[in-house]
């Protein structure tokens, strides 16, 4: 129980009942024959009769030294991403898939941004005209629990509701998404191995 004081002098009283509390998906993917285990992207996939608002708050990813910065960034579908150039050359960024109406967005110099809304789920490649060994990824999800991983694998979902949802995991380099049923409670602990 707290209280909270609000203008005019009114004291209101809020409870939060222990069903309100939002639980945590955490724990360890296994990318076997990978250098590390950093990149996975592990989300709560689509729950029936539930919808998430477009965040209004665009989401960054950089062309820095030659590199897209963060090698993988997962969003919520309607996210508008601003990819932004940070080195003195020119880059470019498109993407050979559907999902994102594979497309090319130009070249823009150094300081500047050029803004993308992904608008379906979507696992996009992103890739750069002038460069050949760039590449990045932009994954569109239909929930906003998800997570990357680090070079651990370790991950942590945060503020979940308690409940049962499928949890999956892409990663770049193997073919299928992991599928797997998580009961959340609390703080869960769910530890998946990519299989090729
Ligand atoms: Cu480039």
């Amino acid at each position: 129980m707290k209280l909270l004081s609000v203008a005019g002098g009114l004291v209101v009283a809020l409870a939060f009942t222990s069903a309100a509390t939002a639980g945590e998906i955490k724990g360890v993917i296994t990318a076997p024959g990978m250098k590390n285990n950093a990149d996975a992207v592990v989300y709560v996939d689509a729950v029936a009769g539930k919808t998430f608002p477009a965040p209004s708050a665009h989401a960054k990813m950089d062309q820095k030294n030659l590199v897209f910065v963060p090698h993988v960034l997962p969003v919520l579908v309607g996210t508008t991403v601003d990819f932004v150039n940070s080195d003195a050359v020119l880059h470019n960024v498109f993407s050979p898939d559907k999902c994102c109406e594979q497309f090319n967005l130009g070249s823009w110099p150094q300081g500047q941004s050029h803004p993308y809304t992904f608008k379906t789920r979507c696992n996009a490649t992103l890739l750069c005209r002038v460069h050949p060994e760039m590449e990045g990824f932009v994954i569109a999800l239909p929930t906003p629990w998800f997570a990357v991983t680090d070079k651990d694998g370790a991950y942590s979902i945060k503020d979940v509701p308690d409940g049962a949802y499928t949890v999956k995991v892409w990663h770049a380099k193997f073919k299928s998404e992991l599928a797997n049923p998580v009961t959340v409670k609390d703080v869960t602990t769910a530890n998946f191995t990519m299989k090729k």
